[in-house]
C-alpha cells in the first residue's frame, strides 16, 4: 500500500464510510482518515463522504472543530471532491434542516422533490447530461456526450443517486455546473466543479465499474494538482446548459437477494425457500446454494443493480453476536460497488451480557460494516401496529424512526412478508383492505377472487392482524424510504410477481416500491415494470440457481423498452 498515493477521507461518524473507503483502494489509492482538524489542514486530496442529514452533518462539523478548516481548504481551492451531503453542504442552507447555514460556497438553498410526478427518495441509477468537459465526466465534448446520447444500441451510463433533496439549478450557481440530472419534473445539479473544488449527488463508490473509473480519474487529476500540476483538474468553461437537452431517465431496478443463515453446522449461507421453508423436503438440512460473499461478488459482476442480504433467523438469535454477518457485510462491501441492503434482527434487545441495545445501535453496525440501507421486517410490524393503537401518533421510539433519524429516510426499507388470507367478497372482511386478484391462479381454494394480505413476523411464523396496506402507511408515515414487498404466498413458486398486490402497495404509498417473491423468467421482471410502478424487482432463486443470467433480464427490459441500467463495466 506504500506506493498508492494518499487521499484523506472526511468521515464526521455518521452513516458507510466503509464503501468510499473500499473505492478509493479499488480506484488505486490509499485512505487516510481525517481525525483532527489539522488533518485537514495537511491534506494533499480531500474526499468529503456526506451521509445522513444536512443539518447534523454541519453539526458534526463544527462540533469537531471541522468546518473552519475546512472553509479555509475551500477558499484556497486545494483538491476536494464532495459526494451526496459533501455537496449539499457546500450550499449555504437546507430545507432538510432550516436555520443551519452550510459551508456557504455555493450560492443558494438545497430544496426538497416535490414528489409530484415521481417516488421521494430517489433511489437508483439515473442519467447525467454534462454541460462542460472535465477530467471528472470526461475530458472531451465527445466523451461528455456520450453519457447522455450513447451510441446507436446503448443503454445510456448510469450512477447511482439517493436523495429525497436537491441543488436545483439558478443564475447564482450556473457557473458551478458541471452536470444536471431530471428527476420528479425537475432538473437539478448531478455534478459541481469550480477550479479544484468538485462535488457529485451521485454516489461514484456505488456506481459500479464507471463510478470506480470516475473516482479514480478525478483523484488522478487531484494528485497532480497536489504535486505542483496545476491545471491537472480543469474543466471547461461555464455553459448555460446540458450539451444534450433530453432529460434523463432513473432505470428501474434489478435486485438479488440472499437469503443468509446458519446450516446445522453453524457456517452461514445462502439458502432459499419455498413458500419461506427452507429446509429440504421432510423438514431435512438447510438448503445450502452457496457463499454470501462469492454470490455477491458475482451478482455485481454479472450487473445487479444492488445485492439485499436478509439475515432471516437473526429474530430469535442475538443479531450482533452474530458476527459472521458483520464480516460477510465487510466482504461483501469490499467486492461489490453498488448499494447493498441489510435485514434481519434489527430491533431493540438486551444481549447475553444483559447489555441493551437499541435498534439503531444494531443498524449502527451493520452500517458500519458496509451496509447502505438496512432492511426491518418484523420490529417494523410492531412499529406500525402501535402507531394504528396510537391513532397516527409518531412516538418517535420506533425503530423507524430512530434509523431514519440519523442516516434519513433514504436508508431504512421495511421489508414486509405478507401470506394470503382469501375472503369471498370484501364484505367478509370489513376493517381489512381487500385486494381483488385479477388472476385466476391466484384465486383461493374455494374459488376466492378476493384476499387480505396479512403481514407476517419472524418469516411467515406469527401472524399479525394487520393488512399490507395498512403496514406500508404506517411504515410511511413514520419515515421509512422505501417498501420491499414480499410473499409468501409466491416465494419460490417461479410464477410472476403478485401483481394485484405491488400494484395495490404502489398506489398505497409515495415511497419506491421493491417487488419481491416468485420471479422465474425474465419476462417476470418486464411485467412488473409494465404492469406496476415498481422501481425495483428483486430475484433469489432463480439468480442461485443459474437457472436465469441477470443479463438475460436486462436483455429483457431492454427489448421491453424499460429503462434500466446497461452493461457499462
Ligand atoms: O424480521 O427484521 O428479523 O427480518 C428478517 C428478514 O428475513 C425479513 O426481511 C424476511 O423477509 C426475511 N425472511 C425471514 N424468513 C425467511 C424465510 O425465507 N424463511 N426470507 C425470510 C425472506 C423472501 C425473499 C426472497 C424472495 C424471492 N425471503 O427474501 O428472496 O421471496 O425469492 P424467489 O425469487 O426465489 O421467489 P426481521
Amino acid at each position: 500500500a506504500g506506493e498508492m498515493p494518499e487521499v484523506s477521507l472526511l468521515d464526521y461518524g455518521a452513516g458507510n464510510i466503509q464503501s468510499i473507503r473500499n473505492a478509493i483502494v479499488k480506484a488505486g489509492f490509499s485512505p487516510k482518515d481525517v481525525v483532527t482538524p489539522d488533518d485537514i489542514r495537511t491534506a494533499k486530496v480531500l474526499v468529503f463522504p456526506g451521509v445522513g442529514a444536512f443539518g447534523s452533518a454541519m453539526e458534526t462539523l463544527t462540533a469537531r472543530g471541522f468546518a473552519e478548516p475546512l472553509k479555509e481548504y475551500l477558499a484556497a481551492d486545494r483538491p476536494f471532491l464532495g459526494i451526496c451531503i459533501g455537496m449539499q453542504t457546500l450550499f449555504e442552507a437546507s430545507e432538510e434542516s432550516p436555520g443551519v447555514a452550510g459551508l456557504g460556497v455555493i450560492p443558494g438553498t438545497i430544496t426538497r422533490f416535490k414528489g409530484a410526478m415521481a417516488a421521494v427518495p430517489q433511489i437508483g441509477w439515473n442519467g447525467v447530461s454534462p454541460w462542460r468537459a472535465s477530467p471528472l465526466l470526461g475530458d472531451s465534448e465527445e466523451a461528455c456526450r456520450a453519457w447522455s446520447a450513447p451510441a446507436a444500441g446503448a443503454s445510456p451510463s448510469k450512477l447511482y443517486f439517493v436523495h429525497s433533496f436537491r441543488a436545483e439549478v439558478t443564475d447564482a450557481n450556473r457557473d458551478w455546473v458541471l452536470a444536471s440530472t431530471d428527476y420528479d419534473g425537475s432538473r437539478f445539479i448531478a455534478a459541481v466543479q469550480r477550479g479544484n473544488v468538485a462535488a457529485t449527488q451521485f454516489h461514484p463508490e456505488k456506481s459500479g465499474a464507471l463510478g470506480i473509473a470516475l473516482l479514480r480519474r478525478f483523484l488522478v487529476a487531484a494528485t497532480a494538482v497536489a504535486n505542483g500540476d496545476a491545471g491537472a483538474l480543469k474543466a471547461g468553461a461555464p455553459a448555460a446548459g446540458p450539451w444534450v437537452a433530453s432529460p434523463t431517465r432513473l432505470a428501474r431496478r434489478v435486485v438479488a437477494c440472499l437469503d443468509v443463515r446458519s446450516n446445522d453446522a453453524g457456517d452461514l449461507v445462502v439458502t432459499k425457500g419455498d413458500q419461506y421453508d427452507v429446509r429440504e423436503s421432510g423438514g431435512g438440512a438447510v438448503r445450502n446454494l452457496g457463499k454470501p460473499v462469492e454470490l455477491c461478488q458475482r451478482y455485481y459482476e454479472e450487473g445487479a443493480d444492488e445485492v439485499c442480504f436478509l439475515n432471516i433467523t437473526a429474530f430469535r438469535e442475538m443479531p450482533l453476536e452474530e458476527q459472521p454477518m458483520l464480516e460477510v457485510l465487510a466482504g461483501a462491501a469490499a467486492a461489490a460497488f453498488v448499494p447493498l441492503t441489510v435485514g434481519g434482527g434489527i430491533r431493540d434487545y438486551t444481549d447475553s451480557a444483559g447489555k441493551h441495545w437499541t435498534s439503531l445501535d444494531v443498524a449502527a453496525r451493520y452500517f458500519r460494516a458496509g451496509a447502505d440501507k438496512i432492511s426491518v421486517g418484523s420490529d417494523a410490524v410492531r412499529a406500525a401496529l402501535a402507531w394504528h393503537a396510537s391513532g397516527g401518533k409518531a412516538t418517535g421510539a420506533s425503530c423507524i424512526e430512530q434509523i431514519a433519524r440519523v442516516y434519513g429516510s433514504q436508508a431504512v426499507v421495511v421489508s414486509v412478508d405478507p401470506r394470503r388470507v382469501y375472503v369471498a367478497s370484501p364484505e367478509d372482511a370489513p376493517d381489512k383492505h381487500v385486494v381483488e386478484m385479477t388472476e385466476p391462479r391466484r384465486f383461493g381454494p374455494a374459488g376466492e377472487r378476493y384476499a387480505w394480505y396479512e403481514c407476517t413476523l419472524s418469516g411467515g411464523r406469527e401472524g399479525s392482524g394487520l393488512d399490507t396496506n395498512a403496514l406500508a402507511r404506517a411504515c410511511e408515515a413514520l419515515g421509512a424510504g422505501e417498501l420491499l414487498v414480499n410473499c409468501v404466498d409466491e416465494d419460490g413458486q417461479k410464477q410472476g410477481f403478485d401483481l394485484d398486490l405491488i400494484g395495490d402497495l404502489c398506489a398505497a404509498v409515495g415511497i419506491p416500491v421493491v417487488a419481491s417473491s416468485g420471479a422465474g423468467k425474465p419476462q417476470h421482471f418486464s411485467e412488473v415494470f409494465s404492469r406496476t410502478r415498481a422501481e425495483a424487482a428483486l430475484a433469489a432463486g432463480i439468480f442461485h440457481r443459474r437457472e436465469v443470467p441477470i443479463s438475460a433480464v436486462k436483455g429483457e427490459l431492454a427489448a421491453a423498452g424499460v429503462e434500466h441500467r446497461g452493461d457499462d463495466a
